[in-house]
Parts: C-alpha cells; structure tokens; sequence
C-alpha cells in the first residue's frame, strides 16, 4: 500500500524567501511515532511542508494528514485536494480532536486523541475495506509501541533531528493548554516503559536530544530512574518543566548529572490572580527567583515562557516581565499573547461571555489577539508583546543578562546562545537554504557542554517533598 504522510506547516513557514529557524529544529515526530504501526511493505512518503515543498502530483491509496489549529486551513485544502483524485484521507492530531465536526467535512476517517491505540485499528478496518469514520482513543498506554520509524525523517533538514518525547500529557490542568481537551477520555499523564525510553534515546545518534515531552520531571519515579539511566551515556540534553517540579526534591539535580543543559519553564506570570485565572496552581506561591537560582547552580540555562493578556495584565507586565527576564539571567524568552484554544477551558468561559473575536484559525499563533481584552487593549498587547522581544533580545540586554552568571564559561554560553539564536536569522536562513543545518550540531552541542557555578554543585538547598505534595495531581 502507497501511504503519503503530511505535517502542513502553517503560512509563514511556507515562504521560499524567508524560512524562520524555529521552522527547522523539529522533524515530524508524531506522524514518525505513527508509520511505525503501517507494514514494513507499505510504501511511506513522509513529508513535512515546515522544510521542504509538498509534492501533491501523487496518488497513494492511504493520506495521513496532521492538524494543528494554525495548519488547519491548509490541512483541510490539503484533505480535499486528496479526495478528489479518490484517494483516502484521515485527518488526526491536536486541532481535528478539539473540533471534530469541522474536520470530519474533508476527511474520509478522523482521529479523536493521540493515534497509537487508534491508528492500529483503524489499519485493520482498512484493509478489510471497512473503515469507520471516527476513532476515539481510549486506550493509553505506550507499553510495547514499535520504535519509532526515524528512517523516513530527513535528519539533515533539522537544527535538532535528536527530538524524542517519553511521557505524554502533563499532571497539571493549566486552563489555556491544549492537554486536558486532547487526553480527554482517558489518562491526561502517562509515561514509556524506562528501559523502552532508554532504548530509544540509545537509538539516536550523536549527543544531543530535546525532549519534547511537556513536563519531563512531572513523574518523579519515572524520571528519576530515566536520569539514572542516561548517567553515563554521555549525553547532553533539552528538556521542559515547571516551577515546582524545579524546587521539589533532588530530580532536579539527577537531570543535571544525567547531562541536562537548558530547561523550558513555564514562569507564564507574576500575578496571582493570573495564576488563579488560568488554574495554575501549581505556580502559586512559588519562589520563582529560587527557581532560577537553583537550575543556574547547576549550569542549566533557562528558556522562561510567559503569556500576555491575561486578566489582571497592565500596561506595565511587558517592562515588568522583560527587566524580571534579563535581571534573573533567563537565557531565552518566550513570549506568547493569550490565546483560547478550541477545546479548552479557557475557550469555554471566553466563548460563553461572549469574548470570542474571531473563528479564523490562522490568527491563533499567539502572536495575535483573537478575544476580547480586559485591561489592556488589543493593540497595547500586541505592541507590548512586539516591545517585549525587541527588548529582551537587544544587544544591551543579552549582555547583562549574561553577567548574571558567575563564572566566564557561563558568561560566555549565555552570550552565544542567545545572540546565535536571535540575532543572526538571516545566517540562519542562508545555513537553511544551502542544506547544512544539521553540520551546526556540534556547535550547538558545545555550546551545550557542562557548567558549574564557583560553589561547584547545588547552592540552593530544595524545599522539603511535603510541602509541595498535593499540587501535583496525577
Ligand atoms: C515540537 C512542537 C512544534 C515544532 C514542530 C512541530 C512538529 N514537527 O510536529 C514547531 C517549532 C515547528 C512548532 C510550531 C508551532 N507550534 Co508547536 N508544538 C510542538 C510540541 C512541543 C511537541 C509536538 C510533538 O512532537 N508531540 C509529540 C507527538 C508524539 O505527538 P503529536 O505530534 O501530537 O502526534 C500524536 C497525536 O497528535 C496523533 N496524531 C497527530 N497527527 C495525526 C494524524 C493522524 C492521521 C492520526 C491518526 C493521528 C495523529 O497521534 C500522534 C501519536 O499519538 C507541542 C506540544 C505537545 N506536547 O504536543 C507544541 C504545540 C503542538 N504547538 C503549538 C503551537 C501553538 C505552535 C505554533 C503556532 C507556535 C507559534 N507561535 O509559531 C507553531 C505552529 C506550527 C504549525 N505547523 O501550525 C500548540 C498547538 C495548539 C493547537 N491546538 O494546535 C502546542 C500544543 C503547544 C501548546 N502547548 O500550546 N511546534
Ligand atoms: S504545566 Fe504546562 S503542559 Fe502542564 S497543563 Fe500547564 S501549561 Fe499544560
């Protein structure tokens, strides 16, 4: 059987002039995880419109198309392009759960929640010729999934072909996130056997990884028998996780001796009500400079995430959070504006108070504002999100935020990480266009290599286990 497998990128990334590196760090992971389920007989054509041009003069029998909600207009003409040469079309992922009657218009078969009990299923119906029009998944768990078929990536297209995710889903129940709409119907958080994560990192070549799981320390049993495996396999390594998970016990520390390099964190904001608003439990009250302190000690650099525009955000937040961002020596900042996913709580108490703006999905790359602002109006938040990364990224500000830390080393892996990565986009678009991305790795690996801080080891000593017991509700 002939299977083309699509991941759409969204409008910006399809530009031939101008391709952002963000675009080209990741291959196509989750649609790789599922060709892993297809036969070895299948004749599969992964391709991933982020790097390369869609080839649509194709007739294969079966098309896999993932949906994100900023892809979903292309996914959908993509869908029907299909369709009419007679070819069958599926439709799975993030956006097609969130919004099923939408997608169900373009698609021969759709795919409720993540595809690895549903996919097998729906390949049995299919080649006895009759398959359902919904799958819902039901069944999580990743015990025994076949690896992961990296033959159909193009390594040499990506920053970071090393991705890998371990765990699925999250403990929290942040109300803008898009997990507890995608895992419904099952369980939220759920890890990999660890000797079969073990086996898939030993897989990958090189030293680097970045772990795309959306909370890798949100199982501490599970987590900290990974780090122990990894000990010793020479490994350096990217990986996301939240505050408390940071100040809670010693997991933190076994990241770090495992080769755990940078972290994402999610600070999102400084308000309380904030964090009540968005049932961000898990942050409140939580020493967020400690935090900071702590990975610092440990030669982590930290990539800080934060969202504008929630209800209690001034016209101050974007000063406030920038100057907090370069005092505490935050690597990188990601910045987003709010953005209420289809799907989410967020989007049921908006869409029910009427503060819903817009159905046009293309704008919710949270660099836009799609709903009804409070405080702040919609065009102060998108200039102060603007101001914001101008700002953080200015020449003036990567250097002080570099003299935060206490030794050269970090001194200078701060300097270079930072201005390598947002100061030289058109270097970047040129190492893109000329097909060396994936020769920057060593570059990116030493950069990544091991720092201590002058009291050589942890300086902050981590809050005691119970006193954080309880928020972490899996
Ligand atoms: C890596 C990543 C990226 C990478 C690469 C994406 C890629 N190569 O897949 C890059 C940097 C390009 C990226 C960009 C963006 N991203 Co992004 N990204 C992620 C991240 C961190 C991991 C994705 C991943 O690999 N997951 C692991 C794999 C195994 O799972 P999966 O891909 O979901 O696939 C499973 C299922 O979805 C399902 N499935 C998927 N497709 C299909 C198809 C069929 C037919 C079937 C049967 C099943 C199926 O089966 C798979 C196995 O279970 C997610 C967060 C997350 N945890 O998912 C955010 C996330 C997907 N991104 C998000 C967003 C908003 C964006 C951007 C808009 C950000 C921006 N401002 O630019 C852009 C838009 C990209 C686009 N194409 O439209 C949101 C999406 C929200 C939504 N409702 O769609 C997420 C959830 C982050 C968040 N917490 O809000 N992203
Ligand atoms: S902690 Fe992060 S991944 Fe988990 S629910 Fe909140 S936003 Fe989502």
């Amino acid at each position: 059987m002939k299977v083309k497998m699509i991941l759409p990128a969204l409008t910006e990334a399809e530009s031939p002039l101008w391709r952002p590196i963000k675009y080209s760090l990741f291959p196509p992971l989750g649609l790789a995880t599922l060709a892993a389920f297809l036969s070895p007989d299948d004749e599969i054509d992964l391709q991933d419109q982020h790097v390369e041009q869609l080839r649509l003069d194709d007739e294969p029998d079966l098309v896999m198309i993932q949906v994100y909600i900023t892809n979903a207009f292309r996914a959908y003409r993509i869908a029907d392009h299909y369709r009419r040469k007679g070819c069958y079309v599926i439709l799975g992922g993030l956006h097609v759960t969130s919004l099923p009657e939408e997608a169900m218009a373009h698609a021969d078969s759709i795919f409720i929640g993540p595809g690895e009990d549903t996919l097998p299923r729906f390949l049995t119906d299919f080649r006895k010729g009759a398959p359902q029009r919904v799958y819902t998944s039901d069944n999580r768990t990743l015990a025994g999934i076949p690896p992961i078929r990296r033959d159909l990536i193009k390594r040499h297209l990506y920053l970071v072909p090393n991705s890998i995710v371990v765990t699925r889903g999250c403990p929290h129940h942040c109300n803008f996130c898009y997990k507890d709409a995608f895992f419904g119907g099952g369980k939220t958080f759920y890890t990999q056997l660890v000797d079969e994560a073990l086996a898939e990192i030993d897989r990958l070549p090189g030293r680097h990884l970045y772990f795309l799981d959306d909370h890798l320390l949100g199982n501490t049993k599970f987590a900290a028998a990974l780090f122990e495996g990894m000990r010793g396999m020479n490994r350096v390594f990217q990986g996301a996780s939240t505050v408390d998970a940071i100040l809670r016990g010693n997991l933190i520390e076994k990241a770090a001796d495992a080769g755990l390099r940078s972290l994402f964190v999610g600070f999102e904001t400084f308000s309380p009500q904030n964090l009540k608003q968005s049932n961000k439990k898990q942050n409140l009250e939580k020493d967020y400079t400690r935090a900071v302190n702590r990975l610092h000690s440990l030669g982590i650099m930290i990539n800080g995430s934060f969202v504008f525009g929630l209800d209690d955000d001034d016209r101050d937040v974007f000063k406030r959070t920038v100057d907090w961002g370069v005092n505490h020596g935050i690597t990188t900042a990601t910045y987003h504006i709010l953005t209420p996913y289809p799907g989410t709580a967020l989007y049921r108490s908006m869409d029910a108070e009427g503060r819903i703006l817009t159905h046009d999905w293309d704008r919710y790359d949270t660099r836009q504002v799609v709903y009804q602002t409070k405080i702040l109006r919609a065009e102060e938040l998108e200039a102060g999100y603007w101001w914001a990364y101008e700002n953080f990224y200015s020449w003036k500000n990567i250097a002080k935020s570099s003299l935060h830390h206490d030794t050269v080393k970090h001194i200078a892996k701060h300097f270079l990480y930072t201005g390598g990565w947002k100061k030289f986009e058109p270097l970047w678009n040129f190492i893109i266009k000329t097909g060396g991305l994936n020769t920057m790795l060593p570059l990116l690996e030493s950069i990544l290599s091991k720092v201590k801080s002058r009291e050589n080891g942890s300086i902050v000593p981590p809050v005691p286990e119970n006193t954080l017991a309880g928020l972490v509700d899996s």
